[in-house]
């Protein structure tokens, strides 16, 4: 089944999006560096370009990517026309430090008191735009939590005299095209609980770490991961940790052991580990356009 998340304010945030962007002059647009090109939200860029406004493309979280893979990313979106790309962990105040320098020449006529530089930051839930807002401004404006959806309304302050920054809520799109991107998404918590199945959340990933990282995987929960599959995984998981079902003879439970997982994962006890590459998803791409062709034979 197909993953998609589009709850009812977001339609909303997407006016409103629509609206700021007519008088803002930079888009920051923050991404997770785990799959930067799954969490590029199709609809930001189709309103940005509606605008031509320039683009700092923020790779977030990159303390828990892949430092080589993420600098294949930065060298993908550095050849894009009106963006620039960088890589950091907003979590870090000295990172976050360097975005309005970043976004200053993108906007070289927007620097004075008459004409301040005006940034709006963009992107899917849970990436860590309400966490950039408030490093920038020294304080907890925005609240901030590990789960999507956290922000729901648009907010703008002062930076100093000659910028303003505004926050925005994630914004998900009505229609995820590839189901790959959605169970990454799912992966990285960027979708609501409500519209996963965790066990097909956990098995992908399970796979993906199999084909790329299968000696992280291993040493995390002491396996054996030879001749194992996705869902191999998740049970040798349940039984390492002991989540058996009660009364049902030591069958595993594959829903505490897919939250195992997905929980340690996200946060970075498995190691640095992206979840593609720009050639797993143009092969990925090339899959779907050939079932298209062999669907429409
Ligand atoms: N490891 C890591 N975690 C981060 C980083 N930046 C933010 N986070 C965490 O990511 C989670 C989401 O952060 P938020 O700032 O609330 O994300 P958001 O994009 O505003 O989310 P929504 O408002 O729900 O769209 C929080 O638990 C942050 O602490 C980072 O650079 N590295
Ligand atoms: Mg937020």
């Amino acid at each position: 089944m197909s993953i998609q998340w589009f709850p009812g304010h977001m339609t909303s945030a997407r006016r409103n999006a629509a609206e700021t962007m007519a008088v803002i002059d930079v888009v920051i647009e923050v991404l997770d560096a785990r799959a930067p090109e799954a969490s590029c939200n199709p609809m930001i860029k189709e309103l940005r370009e509606q605008r031509q406004r320039p683009c700092l493309k923020i790779l977030n979280k990159a303390d828990l990517a892949d430092p080589a893979i993420t600098q294949a990313w930065l060298d993908f979106y550095n050849q894009q026309q009106g963006v620039k790309a960088v890589a950091l962990s907003c979590k870090s105040a000295s990172d976050a430090a360097k975005v309005p320098k970043l976004c200053q020449p993108l906007a070289p006529h927007r620097d004075s008191n008459h004409k301040p530089l005006r940034m709006m930051i963009m992107g899917i839930p849970n990436v860590g735009k309400s966490t950039l807002m408030n490093m920038l401004l020294k304080r907890r404006v925005a609240n901030v939590g590990d789960e999507p959806a956290v922000t729901k309304s648009q907010q703008c302050h002062k930076l100093n005299e000659h910028m303003t920054l505004t926050d925005s809520p994630g914004l998900m799109w009505p229609k995820i095209e590839h189901h790959e991107d959605g169970l990454m998404l799912a992966a990285i918590h960027a979708i609501g609980r409500n519209a996963v199945i965790e066990e097909e959340i956990a098995e992908n990933l399970a796979a993906i770490l199999l084909a790329r990282y299968p000696a992280q995987l291993a040493e995390r929960f002491a396996l054996d991961v030879n001749g194992m599959d996705g869902i191999g995984v998740v049970e040798a998981v349940a039984k390492k940790r002991g989540c058996l079902l009660k009364g049902r003879g030591g069958e595993p439970d594959l829903e505490k052991a897919s939250m195992i997982l997905l929980t340690e994962y996200r946060a970075g006890k498995l190691g640095r580990i992206s979840l593609e590459t720009p050639e797993t998803r143009a092969a990925m791409i090339r899959r779907a356009q050939e079932c298209q062709t062999d669907t429409a034979a």
